[in-house]
Parts: structure tokens; C-alpha cells; sequence
């Protein structure tokens, strides 16, 4: 195995398998997705490939799945760990079947879902990195590539999981979830024609519906699922608090959902207002003539002078006409209407959150969903 030249790029500061020191969770996945990685590789090679092949596909696991701030494949071992009511051990994490199977799914999924979203987005740099797309002699075989990286999580699945009571719950989420994401990927798409921008189509009513399939399915209920199947968390039990029946599956999405939308907003906005350094993405949603959240909401709130100036230059590829959308973004006060939104839905989470009913056990707890909201509220990236 030869690794992609890093000298091509810029530092990305999170080069596969570096210790991060900082955060030894996320040091102790990518140690654990070392085997992972090898395993995968094994397998592919395994089918007689040329060594070509097999060096290609080292480098399209190396370059997208590993990458990133891992937060959510992390919150997968988080949620375990929390609804047992101790930490794994290092044992427990890495051997096979292993603790951090789920995690290395989930960022096997997303890494699928993000090299195609690249794509289909024109975007330009993702995790501090140009787009796979962009690499060189990758193009169009990006999409192939996303293809082997869903492959990805049903050899794992059936490599660790297949033996398990909840094999077949586990991969009928990842199914269910895909098709979830990719209804959502394609109103996202629909309701953003290239060619004929009519700003009268979209609504924040839209946009949440947008959210909740292409965004709030995979990247928070999944985790959160996927977490509370290897616990063997039941479809219903008696809560002892309450004494009624309790179905956690779908009391976690009630909340988790609800928590996906809010993550959605917070891309928008960020996607408009971070510094790309920061975000480690160039945002596209004003050229992509994206139904997202900050042109909905400064739509609301537009003159009809304002109005005139987003209608003639939402949606183009020109740096000029987006610069003029901005401006218009920041008139109508989006930064100040951001910080309210996330503060009102902050505290409507928590009351969600606060209905919870605790019981004793393995079993679902609130603090599984303090956890996700801890680590989104007021994010920078
Ligand atoms: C996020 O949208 C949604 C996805 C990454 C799901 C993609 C689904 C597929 C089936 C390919 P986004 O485009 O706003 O994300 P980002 O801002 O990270 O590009
Ligand atoms: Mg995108
Ligand atoms: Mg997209
Ligand atoms: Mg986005």
C-alpha cells in the first residue's frame, strides 16, 4: 500500500490515524479504525484485485472516511457507554466484535453520503481538503468509489454483527436510513434547479422537511440506534417511573429529530457565515440556489427592494451576485435572527429532553441527548 501524496494539499490537520492528542476518544477510534481499515483493504484485495485497485481503494477510505471532527461516529460509543453507566475498556472497544463497529458504519455511511453530496453540490473543499472529486484523476470515479464505501458497511456488518440477534434491525437501519437521506438528497436537489431560480417555490416549511430526510435521520437518530440495538435496548418496556409502556426507539427520535433540524439550520448558517478556514467547507448554498434556512428566513423578512436584489441574485454562479445575496443576509439582520432561533430551540430541546422518563438499567437516558446538544450548541464548525 502506497499512501496518497499529501504534499498536494495544503496541511489538513487531520490526517488519518494521527493521535489526536486533545480528544482521546477520537485518538482511540482512529486507532481502532486502523484494523478496521486493514480488514477492508484485506477483503478487496482478498477478491484477486491488481495492486493498482487495491491502492486506489486504500486511498479513497484514507482520504474520506477517517477524516473530520468524527463527532457523530464518536457519539455512537458515547451513547453506549452512557446507557450502560460506565466506560468501555480498550478491550471492549477494538476486539472484534467491537465497540467501535458501529462508529466505523456510521463513518463508513457518511463518508459515502458526503463524497456524493460533493459532487452533486459543485462544492469545493470539505474537512479543510479540496472535495475527492477534485483530486486529481478522481472525477467521475468518485461516484464508484461512494459505491464501494456503502459496500463498506455491509461487509463490516456481516464481518462482526452477523452472529448477533440484532444483525438483521442493524442493517435494515442502515437501508432504512439511505433511503431516508437520499429521499431528503433528492427534494434537496429538485428545489434547487440550476437554471431557473424562483424564490417563490421556497418556504421554511420546505426546508424542514429538506432537513429532516437528508440531514436529521442519519445524523442523529442512526447513532442513537444504532447504540441502543448493541445495548439490546428492547422496542418497549414498562417504565418503573411511570409505570406505563415506554418505546424508546421512537421516544429517541421524537427528540433526536427535532435535534437533526437544528443541525441543518446551524450548516445554513454556518455555510453563509463561518470563515471557510474554520469550517473547513467553502460555502455553495446561495450559487447552489439552496432552499436552506438563511434564504427562507431573509425572505421572511426582505423589503421589496431587498426582495428585487435576492431575486436577480440567488442562485448564480458569480461571486459578485453573491456577495450582494450576503449583503442582503446581513440588512435584514440574519446573524441576530440566527442567535434567537438558537437559543428558543435550544431550550425547546431541552424540555424535550427533560420529559424523558429515567429508569434504572441499561436503558435510555437523557443525558444520550444532553450529549449530542452539548456538543452542537453555539458550534463554530
Ligand atoms: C447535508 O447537506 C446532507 C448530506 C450530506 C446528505 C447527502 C445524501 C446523499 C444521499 C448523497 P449539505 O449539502 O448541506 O451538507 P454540506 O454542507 O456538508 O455539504
Ligand atoms: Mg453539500
Ligand atoms: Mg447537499
Ligand atoms: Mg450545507
Amino acid at each position: 500500500w502506497v499512501p496518497y501524496i499529501p504534499h498536494l494539499f495544503e496541511p489538513r490537520g487531520n490526517e488519518p490515524f494521527a493521535a489526536a492528542a486533545a480528544d482521546s476518544k477520537r485518538a482511540r477510534f482512529l486507532e481502532a479504525f486502523k484494523d478496521v481499515r486493514t480488514e477492508l483493504i484485506g477483503a478487496f484485495a482478498a477478491q484477486g484485485v491488481p495492486e493498482d485497485a487495491q491502492t486506489w481503494y486504500a486511498r479513497t477510505i484514507d482520504y474520506n472516511v477517517p477524516g473530520g471532527k468524527l463527532n457523530r461516529g464518536i457519539s455512537v460509543i458515547d451513547s453506549v457507554e452512557i446507557m450502560k453507566g460506565r466506560p468501555l475498556s480498550k478491550g471492549e472497544f477494538s476486539r472484534p466484535p467491537c465497540w467501535d463497529g458501529p462508529s466505523s458504519l456510521y463513518v463508513s455511511l457518511q463518508a459515502f453520503f458526503l463524497v456524493m453530496d460533493d459532487v452533486m453540490d459543485k462544492s469545493i473543499t470539505r474537512r479543510g481538503q479540496p472535495c475527492y472529486y477534485r483530486v486529481p484523476g478522481v472525477g467521475t470515479i468518485s461516484v464508484n468509489d461512494a459505491v464501494l464505501l456503502e459496500s463498506a458497511i455491509y461487509q463490516l456488518l456481516k464481518a462482526h454483527f452477523r452472529e448477533d440477534a440484532y444483525y438483521v434491525d442493524l442493517m435494515e437501519l442502515f437501508h432504512e436510513t439511505t433511503f431516508q437521506t437520499s429521499t431528503g438528497q433528492l427534494m434537496d436537489l429538485i428545489t434547487a434547479p440550476e437554471d431557473s431560480v424562483d424564490l417563490s417555490k421556497l418556504s421554511l416549511e420546505k426546508f424542514r422537511l429538506i432537513a429532516l430526510y437528508k440531514t436529521a435521520h442519519y445524523s442523529f437518530y442512526l447513532p442513537v440506534a444504532l447504540a441502543m440495538l448493541m445495548c439490546e435496548i428492547p422496542q418497549v418496556y414498562q417504565s418503573k417511573s411511570t409505570s406505563k409502556p415506554v418505546h424508546p426507539y421512537a421516544l429517541a427520535r421524537s427528540i433526536l429529530l427535532p435535534i437533526g433540524e437544528y443541525f441543518q439550520v446551524q450548516d445554513d448558517f454556518l455555510d453563509f457565515a463561518a470563515d471557510p478556514a474554520v469550517l473547513g467547507k467553502i460555502g455553495t448554498d446561495i450559487v447552489d440556489n439552496k432552499c436552506s434556512w438563511c434564504i427562507n428566513t431573509a425572505l421572511d423578512a426582505a423589503s421589496p427592494e431587498q426582495r428585487a436584489v435576492l431575486d436577480a441574485n440567488y442562485g448564480r454562479r458569480d461571486a459578485g451576485m453573491e456577495d450582494r445575496v450576503k449583503a442582503v443576509f446581513e440588512e435584514v439582520g440574519l446573524r441576530e435572527k440566527y442567535r434567537a432561533y438558537e437559543d428558543k430551540v435550544h431550550a425547546e430541546i431541552l424540555s424535550l429532553i427533560e420529559a424523558v422518563p429515567e429508569e434504572e438499567g441499561v436503558s435510555l437516558k437523557r443525558q444520550v441527548f444532553i450529549n449530542f446538544l452539548d456538543k452542537i450548541y453555539k458550534r463554530q464548525k
